[in-house]
């Protein structure tokens, strides 16, 4: 660990322009991880990184700290380019979308990641699937080399861990409440940051409970697949989470499938397991994601993908 570090601290020191992004689409983990790292950087080497997003920032996380401050890609002057990039929670290259491109042109990548992925992106990789956050990752490099942190900091690695981990639902390991443990000691106030993010707009809370309402089950009642269509999928914001998190309360339920129609012929599909893993289910559709919890995005219509998905969940 302590040698990548320095590599870290030497290139961030030496680096003109610095850019840090997370996945298209961002979720609070790639957002919160993103922020803090540019807080950090500014903090510890006095240099100003930006933070890039492609895709949707849902509204739940217009309370985070320095969200502002993240800049969509279309906005930024011509020509931008980058001679440090570090990514953050990004899990494969696919999830880049747009902003790829700078990516590639960077001199040096550094990755921050607890996605699995054999294909990785970054020239420094500080990566582990077994935490349950990015933002984790990010705490033990902190952790190992005393670097200054600050309210925001400590309340985006908190908001990270809080979203990443389902407010602590799927933690497996205790690493998550020691480094929870010690941001409260630090000052996160965990009511207060969970109660920031209850933010949606109305309409997508009204949309996701009708959608809840006409989900169908299958095998028994084992599995449930939801689908949104694309007049619908306008007013979400976001996966879909209150769907995902509502079916998968209903006794007997073991997998929740959520169909997102982004086009009449791109059909976006959100994945979740009690416990039996899925995630060979997603990377068969493309995606990828982690165990219990996966998507992909595939380009056929609804009604194809819908069938596609009973068809490979037989026998499960
Ligand atoms: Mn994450």
């Amino acid at each position: 660990m302590m040698e990548k570090i320095q590599v870290f601290i030497e290139k961030v020191r030496n680096a003109k322009s610095i850019a840090i992004s997370g996945h298209k689409n961002l979720d609070g983990d790639a957002l919160c991880s993103a922020l803090a790292l540019m807080k950090l950087i500014e903090l510890n080497f006095g240099k100003k990184a930006t933070v890039i997003f492609d895709g949707n920032v849902p509204r739940d996380l217009d309370n985070v700290p320095l969200r502002k401050e993240a800049v969509f890609h279309k906005s930024l002057p011509e020509n931008s380019k980058y001679d440090l990039y570090i990514l953050v929670d990004y899990g494969t290259r696919k999830n880049l979308g747009e902003i790829e491109k700078y990516v590639d042109a960077a001199d040096f990548v550094i990755e921050f990641d607890h996605h699995f992925n054999d294909d990785l992106v970054g020239n420094l990789c500080f990566d582990d699937d077994e935490k349950v956050a990015t933002a984790q990752i990010i705490l033990d490099m902190i952790k190992v080399v005393n670097f200054n942190i600050d309210k925001d900091i400590v309340d985006l690695l908190t908001l990270a861990i809080i979203t990443d981990s389902g407010n602590f639902k799927f933690v497996r390991y205790s690493d998550v409440f020691k480094d929870a443990a010690l941001l409260v000691e630090k000052g996160a106030d965990i009511p207060h940051l969970v109660n920031s993010l209850n933010n949606k707009d109305k309409k997508t809370v009204l949309v996701e409970s009708k959608v809840v309402s006409e989900a169908e089950f299958f095998m028994k009642g084992r599995l449930v697949i939801a689908t949104i269509n694309h007049a619908d999928y306008k007013k979400l914001d976001g996966r879909g989470d209150i769907v995902l998190s509502l079916l998968a309360q209903i006794r007997g339920v073991q997998f929740v499938v959520l169909l997102k129609e982004h086009k009449e012929d791109q059909i976006g599909i959100s994945i979740r397991s009690r416990e039996i893993p899925i995630n060979e289910i997603a990377e068969s559709l493309g995606g990828g994601g982690h165990l219990c919890a996966a998507g992909a995005v595939v380009g056929d219509t609804l009604k194809n993908v819908r069938s596609l998905i009973i068809n490979l969940f037989k026998g499960m």
